[in-house]
Parts: C-alpha cells; sequence; structure tokens
C-alpha cells in the first residue's frame, strides 16, 4: 500500500456522500476518487445508491458533520440540489461540492477537477479560520463571491497520493449490486475492479472536459504502484477484469509496453487469470503491433477507439486530430492482433447536417469495428463547445441533466438537425451496431 498526501488532525469532522443519480437501471459508478480523497483528509463515505437511502435520510445522515462533501457530475445536479437544501434545512453544515459539476450547484464552497492537495488545503483552512489560507486554494469557488475555476496544476507524483483502499470503499458492495461491466465484446463478465493508472490527456477535443478536470500533461503511477493494486484486487476482492478508467492508457507506448509485460510477469508467476479493459478508448495512434500483441497476452480482449464521427468536417471543428483511415488500419492491425475493436461514434455535433449523419452511418457500415456505439451529443459544462455555444446564446448556461442516448433530454439540438432525424439515425444504426459477434471466449489464446 502507498501511504498517501495528509492533511493532518484538523478536529474537522468530514463525511463525503456519493449521492443519488450515480446509478441508473443497468449501471453504478464507483467512487474511485473518494478513495484518494479520503487519504488526504479523513472522513466518512456513504453512498446512497448502496445504503438505499433517500436525500431526506441522506441528510439526516450527515447531521453532526462540520463538512459533507458530495461529489457533483453532470448527471446528478438536481438530485444534489435537493440534498443541499435539505441539508442547509435541517444542519448548519459547510457544504463541499467536488466532481466535474461542482460549479454548476448553490454549495458552500466548490473545486472543480483534481481535488486531492485543495481539498486537504480547503479543510485545515475552515479549521484554522485564516483566510488567507482560503483565498490561496487554487480555483476555491466561494458561495455567492467566487465562481470555482479548473485547476492549472496538479499533483506530479501520483503514487503520492497513496492508495485506494477498496475495502474502506466497500467494492464488494457494489460488486453485490451489479458493478461489473463496461467491456462490450465480453459475454460472461467477470467481477470488476476499477484502476486509474494515468491522469491527463494531451490533446483538445472540443466536446470533452478531461484535460481541463485532470490538465494536459500525461502523468503516470509507478508500475509497481499499478501491480500493487492489482494484486489487491485480485488477491482481497476476487476481481478477474481489471478496469482501467484511464483516458488514454496507451499514449505513452513504451511505458504502455512495460506495464503490459509487467503485467504478463505478474500472471506467469503467480498463475493468476484475468482480463483487462480500456472502457473509455485509447488513441489510436500510438497502437503497434507490439503494444496490442502485449495487450493481448496480458489479458486484453477488445480495444476501444473513438473516431466520433465519419464526417471530416465534423471532426475538423471537433479538434478531434485523427485520420479516419489510419483508424481503419488500426482496426485491421487490432483484428490481426486477435483482438475485438469497439467504435465509438457522436451524433449532432453543433454545425452537423443530415450529409454529415449520412458521412457517419456510410463510416460505420463500411469499418470493420466489431461493434459500433453511437451517443448523441450534449454540451458538457467547462468544454470549449460549451462556452461557444453559451457565447452565441444557443444554450442558456443552466445546469442539466447529461444524457447521451435519450433525444428527449438534449439540450442542444444544431439547427441544421432536428430530434426526429436523430431518433431517425439512432433507429437506423443502433440495432446494426453489432457487426460481428466475436465474443472474447472466442478468442484465439493469447500468443
Ligand atoms: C472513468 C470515467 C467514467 C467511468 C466511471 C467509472 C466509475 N468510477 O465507476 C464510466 C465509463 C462508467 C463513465 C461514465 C460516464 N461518464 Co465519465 N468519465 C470517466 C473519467 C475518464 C475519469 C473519472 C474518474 O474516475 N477519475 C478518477 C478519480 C480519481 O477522479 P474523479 O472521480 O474525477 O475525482 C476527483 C475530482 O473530480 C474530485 N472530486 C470528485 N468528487 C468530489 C467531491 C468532493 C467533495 C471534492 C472536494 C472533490 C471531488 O476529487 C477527486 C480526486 O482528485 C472522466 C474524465 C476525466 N479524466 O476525469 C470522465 C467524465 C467524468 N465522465 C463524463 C461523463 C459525461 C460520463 C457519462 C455521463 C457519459 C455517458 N455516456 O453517459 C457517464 C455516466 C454514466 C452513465 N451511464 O450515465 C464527463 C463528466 C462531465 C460532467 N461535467 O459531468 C467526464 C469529465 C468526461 C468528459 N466527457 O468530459 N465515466
Ligand atoms: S476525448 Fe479523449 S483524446 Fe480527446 S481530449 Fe478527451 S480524453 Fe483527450
Amino acid at each position: 500500500m502507498y501511504g498517501g498526501i495528509r492533511g493532518g488532525v484538523s478536529g474537522m469532522r468530514v463525511i463525503l456522500v456519493w449521492p443519488a443519480g450515480m446509478r441508473g437501471g443497468d449501471w453504478m459508478l464507483f467512487p474511485l476518487g473518494y478513495g484518494f480523497l479520503r487519504n488526504a483528509v479523513p472522513c466518512d463515505i456513504v453512498d446512497s445508491s448502496l445504503a438505499d437511502l433517500d436525500n431526506d435520510r441522506l441528510a439526516e445522515r450527515c447531521r453532526g458533520y462540520d463538512v459533507v462533501g458530495i461529489s457533483v457530475w453532470g448527471i446528478n445536479i438536481a438530485p444534489v440540489e435537493d440534498l443541499i437544501a435539505r441539508i442547509r434545512a435541517n444542519s448548519d453544515s459547510i457544504i463541499i461540492a467536488g466532481g466535474p459539476a461542482a460549479g454548476q450547484v448553490d454549495a458552500d464552497y466548490a473545486l472543480v477537477g483534481e481535488a486531492e492537495t485543495r481539498f486537504a488545503a480547503l479543510i485545515a483552512a475552515l479549521a484554522s479560520g485564516d483566510e488567507n489560507a482560503l483565498a490561496a486554494i487554487e480555483g476555491l469557488g466561494i458561495r455567492g463571491r467566487v465562481k470555482a475555476l479548473m485547476p492549472r496544476t496538479h499533483t506530479a507524483d501520483l503514487d503520492s497520493l497513496g492508495s485506494v483502499d477498496y475495502d474502506a470503499l466497500k467494492l464488494g458492495a457494489y460488486i453485490a449490486h451489479g458493478y461489473k461491466y463496461w467491456m462490450y465484446s465480453l459475454k460472461d463478465k467477470a467481477p470488476t475492479g476499477p484502476i486509474m493508472a494515468t491522469r491527463g490527456c494531451p490533446y483538445h477535443c472540443n466536446f470533452c472536459a478531461g484535460p481541463k478536470l485532470q490538465g494536459t500533461k500525461l502523468r503516470k503511477h509507478s508500475i509497481g504502484y499499478i501491480l500493487d493494486a492489482i494484486e489487491t484486487l485480485y488477491d482481497k476482492h476476487g476481481i478477474r477484469q481489471i478496469s482501467f478508467l484511464d483516458d488514454n492508457l496507451t499514449l505513452d507506448a513504451r511505458w504502455a509496453k512495460e506495464l503490459c509485460e509487467a503485467i504478463v510477469a505478474l500472471k506467469q508467476r503467480r498463475r493468476m487469470e484475468f482480463v483487462c479493459t480500456t472502457s473509455n478508448g485509447v488513441r489510436y495512434k500510438t497502437l503497434d503491433k507490439e503494444l496490442l500483441l502485449l495487450m493481448r497476452r496480458a489479458g486484453w480482449g477488445e480495444i476501444v477507439l473513438a473516431p466520433e464521427s465519419g464526417s471530416l468536417r465534423t471532426l475538423e471543428r471537433m479538434c478531434k486530430q485523427l485520420d479516419l483511415d489510419m483508424i481503419s488500419r488500426k482496426v485491421d492491425l487490432i483484428h490481426q492482433c486477435g483482438l475485438n475493436a469497439v467504435g465509438f461514434f457522436m451524433a449532432g455535433y453543433p454545425g452537423e447536417e443530415p450529409q454529415d449523419l449520412d458521412d457517419t452511418r456510410d463510416y460505420i457500415r463500411n469499418s470493420r469495428f466489431d461493434r459500433a456505439i453511437v451517443n448523441l451529443f450534449n454540451p458538457i459544462p467547462g468544454t470549449p463547445v460549451y462556452e461557444e455555444l453559451v457565447a452565441s446564446g444557443e444554450i442558456q448556461p443552466r445546469p442539466v441533466r447529461l444524457n447521451y442516448s435519450r433525444v428527449e433530454d438534449l439540450q442542444y439540438v444544431t439547427p441544421g438537425l432536428s430530434r426526429e432525424k436523430l431518433a431517425a439515425f439512432q433507429a437506423d444504426v443502433e440495432p446494426k451496431s453489432r457487426f460481428r459477434e466475436m465474443w472474447m471466449k472466442d478468442l484465439p489464446a493469447a500468443a
């Protein structure tokens, strides 16, 4: 286990709640970020979806704490607003919002983006009542006074943030509640354990908040740290699917090869059997035959790529910086290495017209992806495209529920299209998006 920064004993009683909205019909989000925050500040953690607490009972549960921390994503803004009102009606706890959409709710303080060090500094400043220390916290939002901003500095040494204590986060309870997915081409899903091995992304896709939240420099945990987490998940929690949550695990190909080699060696030495996934996708450019074969040997069964569109016009506006022909060649290479290829696509990007949707549909049909996953565009606060749409008056900067699959939930529909056209596109493309039912267990054994 790796230690972690400690905010010291502040005397503050702190609770982190994982509020409503982090669980849907067939999915649930695991509070990995809380695993790091609790290394920085001693605190209790309560997940409303595990404990089956409605907002009234959750607010009651927070009573007696000096500080209540709440994670806000675009998907749970309304329930968080409701929770904040109930906590305020019940107690005078200080409410701190964190997470990607923290700036969108009416908390006392807000920290958007990576927060371990700033959270420890905030609790210390609140405990001491030192206004100067409060003012020195980068990007801190203060209710009615200062808007929360994305941090520009990020922790360079990720290992210094400490190991995630999966026991304390009750990983077993998540698995019992069905937390076991995000591998698209595997039929029988194994118990899943999440790891974030790197943070940061140097690309600037206009629709994505990743680089803003975690910076544009790729930072990596040490390979020893990652193996340690894998062994803990395997031995203590019976995990057989290691789910890398990274934005871009393979961006530094040399390091990714070393990581795969280390996983292969670990598996051989300890006779372990597990699969690995990178379900958020990887950039195609650094994938070569050597890396893909190593990934296959380490336990990958599929590689997810994100072309996003078959329209060159749209790709340009997205600032995706990708070459569709090269993606097609990479898909072939992925297959040659005995892996499935999954593609992420998006429809309804600002400025799109029916021709762009046709281009995307044709690209998907002509591609050799084993499966295509099509989402609808919905603007995410904090991203360049969101700011552009607000500036042009096309959307109002008000909290909305992020949803990428239901046309009726879209905050924005580009003028060249309509909800009907997007629904027709979904109906046309989605049912045909599994081209090859080539499931993991049918793959040839790794070389
Ligand atoms: C992994 C991931 C997922 C995983 C989640 C796995 C899990 N945890 O169970 C999966 C794939 C399931 C997922 C799903 C979705 N995701 Co996602 N996801 C990410 C990703 C890549 C990393 C998040 C993560 O786990 N980070 C690791 C931990 C350590 O960091 P963290 O959770 O962010 O927590 C840190 C800070 O945010 C902060 N913090 C968080 N909470 C709190 C609370 C307090 C009180 C404090 C002080 C601080 C704090 O401190 C933590 C430590 O630094 C981010 C992009 C990114 N690079 O951040 C997108 C991201 C968070 N996802 C995003 C979105 C939109 C989604 C979806 C809604 C997309 C969809 N297709 O529907 C879904 C939601 C589920 C659903 N089906 O509806 C957006 C969020 C934008 C927004 N404003 O809300 C992001 C930013 C990507 C993007 N497109 O820009 N996602
Ligand atoms: S979509 Fe992927 S590559 Fe583009 S900025 Fe976000 S994390 Fe980086």
